[in-house]
């Protein structure tokens, strides 16, 4: 009697684990969906930059008004991008948004997100593929480099003539980071805008810095308005604040006076903390670009795409205004920014 009750007893066993199991496989899905435990990351090249800091801010505020988590990774190289990424799966994240500190690791961050079944999307710089193509399939929001470059050139000229200066005396160093595929449309962009305006190509110079910061920039410019003597006044351009800076500290070092410098960087909330300082310096002026839209509506995005399935667009660009020491208090304000 006893050996034929057994093989019923495991069976209740068995069948009471599988009820336990798939309530607690529906209650879990239950909670990520319904009360807000959605988890979106956000991995960014580098968390030092005053623009991912604005960036990680505004994506904190689209967290705090949609109710879902946000995790702020560091990701500085790749290992820490693929240690980011494996953390994101390991606390149950449902997606992230990464500026990546090298373009070329779409493939492997395509490969790793998507063993985890974790959707993402690409902000500022677009990850290419093998062949050096964007990554098509990778959703992604940037700026629109080459239009916004040409402004940057535009305004530089404008600038020049403004100021009646001669432009035979007149060169324009080009701060240039052409691994980054969107610093080199912005720089490209830029010299496009000199030239149709009727600046001399020759006296144009394309000066490659190693790495993006302040200090990198700064050497390579330094090195070249030393051995540059024939040009008294100078147009400096770069892919972003940080690279402009370092080019007009580097006419600082020299001895270029205030007067005889314009610089026109990009991004702009970095170039505001400059023109907030009481003494003018050689940065002229900056392209404001659209801090929030690169933070806050991308972490939407995933963050929609975790919730109710709805992909984000596969590409969208924003602007940038021009602002200067004379207006940028009006544009903060008229753009309801802080700093
Ligand atoms: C790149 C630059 C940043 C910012 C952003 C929009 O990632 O490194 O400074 O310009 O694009």
């Amino acid at each position: 009697m006893s050996q034929e009750k057994s093989p019923g007893k495991l069976l209740l066993v068995v069948a009471l684990i599988v009820v336990v199991l798939i309530g607690v496989t529906v209650f879990r899905s239950f909670q990520s969906d319904d009360d807000g435990s959605i988890r979106i990351g956000f991995i960014v090249k580098q968390p030092d930059a005053d623009w991912f800091q604005l960036e990680w801010k505004f994506a904190e505020e689209a967290a705090a008004e949609h109710g879902f988590e946000l995790l702020k990774y560091e990701g500085e190289d790749a290992q820490k991008v693929s240690k980011a990424i494996d953390s994101l799966a390991a606390r149950k994240a449902q997606g992230f948004v990464i500026c990546s500190p090298d373009v070329k690791l779409g493939p492997s961050i395509l490969r790793q997100a998507g063993g985890y079944g974790l959707k993402f999307m690409s902000v500022d710089d677009r990850l290419v593929g093998a062949d050096g193509a964007p990554l098509e399939v990778i959703p992604h929001l940037g700026i629109s480099a080459r239009k916004i470059g040409n402004n940057v050139g535009n305004a530089l000229y404008d600038e020049m003539v403004r100021r009646k200066w001669d432009p035979a005396k007149t060169g324009a160093c080009v701060l240039t980071f052409d691994e980054l595929p969107t610093a080199r449309e912005r720089t490209e962009g830029a010299i496009e805008g000199l030239l149709g305006k009727g600046f001399p190509e020759k006296q144009v110079f394309r000066v490659p810095h190693s790495r993006q910061s302040i200090d990198k920039a700064y050497e390579a410019a330094r090195v070249h308005f030393a051995k540059s003597q024939d040009y008294t006044h100078w147009l400096i351009c770069g892919m972003n604040d940080m690279a402009v800076i370092g080019g007009v500290k580097a006419s600082e070092s020299l001895k270029f006076k205030t007067e005889q410098v314009i610089g026109i960087g990009i991004n702009g909330h970095k170039a505001a903390i400059e023109f907030r300082k009481p003494e003018p310096t050689g940065l002229f002026g900056s392209i404001l670009l659209e801090a929030r839209k690169h933070g806050y509506d991308t972490a939407r995005m995933v963050y929609l795409w975790a919730k109710e399935g709805k992909a984000p667009a596969k590409e969208t660009n924003t602007s940038g205004t021009l602002v200067t020491r004379d207006n940028f208090l009006q544009v903060f304000k008229d753009q309801g920014l802080s700093n």
